[in-house]
C-alpha cells in the first residue's frame, strides 16, 4: 500500500497553488486514491478545525490545555529562555502555558513557526501582553522554521521546542521518525522538547471524535473537495461524497476518507485530471495515529531524547511528554 506522506496540518504557503495541482494529480491517481491532509487547512478548513477543537466529542484540545496549565511551572522553569512552537495555531496553548508558569519564568524569546500568516498574527496578538517576552515569527514549514529559530542564541539558557495538539499523529511512522530526528538535530544536548499526543482509547470514542453528530468533521473533510473545485477548477459535486471514518486497529490509526456515493466522472482542469470513480470507491484524506504512553517514550528515545516527565489526562486520553535532547 502506498503511504500517505504528511508534513503536518499546515495551510499551503501563498503562491504554491501549482504544488497543490501537482499533488492532487499525483495522489488522486495512486491506489488507494488519496490526498495529503495538509490541504485540509485552507481558511475555511482552519476555521472548521477550530470548531472541531470545541466539540464535546473531540477532547484532545481541552485535555492538553489542562495538562499545560497544571504542569506549567515544571515545563517552563527558569532555565528555559527560548521557546519554539512548531505549528503555533491561535497561540492559545502557549499563552495558557506562559500565564500558568507564573513568576518562576524568566525572560523569554518565543519563536512561532507556522505556514499560515493569519495563524502567526493571531498567535502574536495572543502573546503580546506578556512582559519579558519577545515574539519572533517564522512563516514557513516546521523544518525551516526550526533551523531559523535555533540560529540566534541571544542570551544563555535552554531552548524548549513544543509540538502540541497531537499533530505528530498525522505523520506516518517513517515521516514521524524523520521529523523527530530533525527536531533533535536542530536542538543542543540539554534543550527540551514537549510533545502532546492523543492516546489509544475505546473505538466508540475515537469514531465519535472523528465523525461527530453535528457533522463538523464531515464538513472539514468535504471542504477539501470544495477547495479543489475552487482553486483547481474541479467539477466535483460535494453531495456525491460522504465522510467515512474507520479505526484501523492493526495500524493504530483513525482514517478519514471521502466515499463516492455513485459511479462518477471527475474532472479537475488545473490538475489536468479526468477519471472515473466507482460507487463506494474512497479517497483517503487523513490518518491520525494513536499511541500508548510507553510507545511515546520509545519513539522519543530512538530519536535521541530522554524522557524527563510524562503526564496523562485520563478523562481526555491524552499525554504530554517532556523530553531532553541527549
Ligand atoms: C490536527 N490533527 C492533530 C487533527 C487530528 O486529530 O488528527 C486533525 C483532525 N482531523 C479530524 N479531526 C481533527
Amino acid at each position: 500500500m502506498t503511504t500517505n506522506v504528511l508534513t503536518g496540518h499546515a495551510t499551503t504557503a501563498p503562491g504554491s497553488r501549482s504544488r497543490f495541482a501537482i499533488d492532487v494529480r499525483d495522489f488522486l491517481t495512486q491506489r488507494p486514491r488519496q490526498l495529503p491532509s495538509r490541504y485540509l487547512y485552507d481558511d475555511l478548513g482552519s476555521a472548521l478545525f477550530e470548531a472541531i477543537c470545541r466539540l464535546p466529542w473531540y477532547p484532545l484540545t481541552r485535555a492538553e490545555l489542562r495538562l499545560l496549565e497544571t504542569h506549567a511551572p515544571e515545563i517552563l522553569n527558569a532555565g528555559v529562555t527560548t521557546v519554539i512552537e512548531l505549528g503555533s495555531g491561535s497561540g492559545a496553548k502557549l499563552s495558557a502555558l506562559i500565564a500558568a508558569a507564573g513568576s518562576g519564568r524568566g525572560r523569554l524569546d518565543v519563536h512561532l513557526v507556522d505556514v499560515s500568516k493569519s495563524a502567526l498574527s493571531q498567535a502574536s496578538g495572543a502573546l503580546e501582553s506578556f512582559e519579558n517576552v519577545r515574539i519572533l515569527t517564522h512563516e514557513t514549514t516546521y523544518e525551516i522554521g526550526l533551523e531559523e529559530s535555533v540560529l540566534p542564541r541571544p542570551f544563555p539558557g535552554r531552548r524548549l521546542a513544543l509540538f502540541l495538539g497531537s499533530n505528530i499523529g498525522n505523520f506516518d511512522p517513517p515521516g514521524r521518525d524523520a521529523f523527530l530526528g530533525s527536531v533533535r538535530t536542530a536542538l543542543d544536548a540539554g534543550d527540551g522538547f514537549l510533545l502532546g499526543v492523543d492516546l489509544v482509547k475505546p473505538e466508540r470514542d475515537l469514531l465519535l471524535a472523528y465523525d461527530d453528530p453535528l457533522g463538523v468533521t464531515a464538513a472539514f473533510n468535504r471542504n477539501l473537495l470544495a477547495r479543489i473545485n475552487r482553486e483547481l477548477q474541479g467539477n466535483i459535486d460535494l453531495d456525491d461524497f460522504t465522510h467515512h471514518v474507520l479505526w484501523n486497529e492493526g495500524r493504530s490509526r483513525i482514517e478519514m476518507h471521502l466515499r463516492s456515493r455513485r459511479r462518477q466522472r471527475i474532472r479537475i482542469r488545473e490538475a489536468d485530471l479526468d477519471f472515473v470513480m466507482a460507487e463506494g470507491e474512497m479517497i483517503w484524506t487523513e490518518s491520525s495515529y494513536k499511541y500508548d504512553p510507553p510507545e511515546i517514550g520509545s519513539m522519543l528515545e530512538r530519536s535521541g531524547f530522554s524522557v524527563r516527565a510524562q503526564w496523562i489526562d485520563a478523562a481526555g486520553g491524552f499525554a504530554l511528554t517532556l523530553a531532553e535532547a541527549v
